[in-house]
């Protein structure tokens, strides 16, 4: 993996946290949007080399929803920026990593975006996330 893109935190109420990340911790906001196919309301904050995520459940059916009322609310995934996300995703495949998705599925920021279940990478989340728009 290249580097991480961004760090998923799992929150209830948007609106009630981004204050503490924007002007508690002085986080800079980068942008609020809707994934509607993730069930999800997200803010990107640009925390350096790493940028932070906050995901708002907006569907009762989304991971994120049952996540925060299972664990409760935090840390929630990692995500690996990544070129070629068809290839990277048969090379973990031959390594025996579990995905949750047979290809690339479309993420936040226009992004196509695959998941490791954590059974298969030691409690962690892992998502890949290819920007790049050439995986097609
Ligand atoms: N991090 C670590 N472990 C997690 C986890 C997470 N985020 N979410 C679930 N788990 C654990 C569960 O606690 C459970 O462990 P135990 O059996 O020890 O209790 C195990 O994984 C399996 O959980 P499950 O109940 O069988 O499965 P879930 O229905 O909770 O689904 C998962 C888990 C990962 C398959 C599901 O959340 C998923 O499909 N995630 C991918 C999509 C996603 O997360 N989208 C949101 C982000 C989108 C974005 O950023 O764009």
């Amino acid at each position: 993996m290249e580097k991480v893109d961004h760090i998923g935190i799992a929150v209830k109420d948007l609106d009630a946290v981004l204050p503490y990340y924007t002007d508690t911790l002085g986080i800079p906001l980068i942008g609020i949007e809707e994934v509607p196919t993730q069930g999800l309301k997200v803010a990107f904050l640009n925390a350096g080399n790493v940028k932070l995520e906050l995901l708002e459940p907006v569907s009762d059916t989304s991971a994120v929803a049952k996540f925060i009322e299972k664990r409760g609310e935090g840390v929630h995934h990692i995500a690996f920026g990544v070129t070629g996300i068809r290839e990277r995703m048969e090379e973990l495949r031959e390594h025996g990593v579990r995905l949750l998705s047979d290809g690339p599925v479309p993420g936040a920021g226009g992004a196509q975006v695959a998941f490791m279940h954590p059974k298969s990478s030691y409690g962690v989340l892992y998502e890949l996330c290819d920007k790049s728009g050439d995986q097609e």
